[in-house]
Formats: C-alpha cells, structure tokens, sequence
C-alpha cells in the first residue's frame, strides 16, 4: 500500500445542516477510497473564522467569507488517502462556481456550489497547511503520532 497523507476537509454552512448533501458527499468521499480519521460537528466563532481565513484578510471577499463560515454549523473532516490533499481539491473541483459550470460541472462544487463564496468545501491546499489547518480544529489529534503508526500499521 502506498503512504497515505492527511488533509482537513470542511463542509462548509451552507450544506451542513443539509443531511441529504452530507451523506452524499461522504459516500462519494468514501467510492474515492479515502479513510475518516477524524469527524467533528462545529460552529466557528466570527472570531476564529477570522483567524481561520487571516491570510485572506486584504482580500474584498474577506467579510463576506468569515461571516458566512462563521454563520452556521461545520463539519470537520481529517481524511486520509494517497496523495490526499490534491486529490480533494481535484474532487471539490474548482474554488469559482461559475467557472464549474464550463470545467467541471460533475465536481462537488458543481453540484452542490451556490456562489463563489458559498462554494461547499474547503480543503487543505498544502502539507503544512494540512498540518496547521488539522492543529486548528483537533487540538488532541497528534500529527507526528499518526504518520508514525500509519508506517507500523498500513504499510
Ligand atoms: P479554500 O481555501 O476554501 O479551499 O478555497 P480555495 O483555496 O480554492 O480558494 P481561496 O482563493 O483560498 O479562497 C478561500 C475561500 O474564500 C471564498 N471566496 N469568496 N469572490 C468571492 O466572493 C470569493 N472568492 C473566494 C471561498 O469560500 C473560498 O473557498
Ligand atoms: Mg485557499
């Protein structure tokens, strides 16, 4: 078995209380052979929304983002597969709805996207940031723990 790498993966608020959209997307995560390690309900204060998102804080979009991730309840999702991380980003498909609609309207996104913000999904863009990211929401998960059993365990 090739090694497995972790990502965070979040259902953003705008499907979160959707119980139909959530089981279907965690079917389709699962068809994609990834494993859930960890799973967690969570509402983010404004506060945290803002932290979360601090290296977008010049950006237009900004308010609108921290408001609407920090408007509802989120699924948390460490996900562990092959080559997790790009393929999560491959699966949600692109960050822009209206570009799915010509480029992959099969994709998550596409399918269940509503706007550029309210897109869905989030997932890690880097291993460092998987890492920081994973920190953030599982202050008890340990990382370095993990990838170190995953070798006596998996391979
Ligand atoms: P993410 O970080 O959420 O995985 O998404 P990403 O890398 O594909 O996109 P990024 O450029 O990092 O943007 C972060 C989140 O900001 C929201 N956004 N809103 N024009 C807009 O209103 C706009 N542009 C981006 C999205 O929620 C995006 O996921
Ligand atoms: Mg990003």
């Amino acid at each position: 078995m090739n090694k497995l790498q972790l990502t965070l993966a979040i259902f953003k608020p705008d499907i979160s209380l959707n119980e139909r959209a959530v089981s279907e997307i965690r079917k389709i995560i699962l068809k994609d052979n990834y494993l859930f390690v960890r799973t967690k309900f969570h509402k983010m204060t404004l506060e945290k929304a803002k932290e979360f998102y601090k290296v977008h804080e010049k950006k237009f979009f900004y308010n609108r983002l921290v408001y609407s991730m920090s408007s509802g309840p989120i699924w948390c999702h460490i996900l562990a597969r092959e080559n997790a991380i790009k393929e999560w980003r491959k699966l949600m498909g692109p960050t822009k709805v209206f570009k799915t609609i010509y480029d992959e309207p099969q994709s998550l996104r596409g399918n269940y996207g509503v706007t550029d913000t309210r897109n869905t999904l989030h997932g890690s863009d880097s291993d460092e940031n998987a890492r920081t990211e994973i920190d953030f929401f599982f202050e008890d998960f340990d990382i370095n723990k993990w990838y170190a059993n995953e070798e006596k365990l998996f391979r």
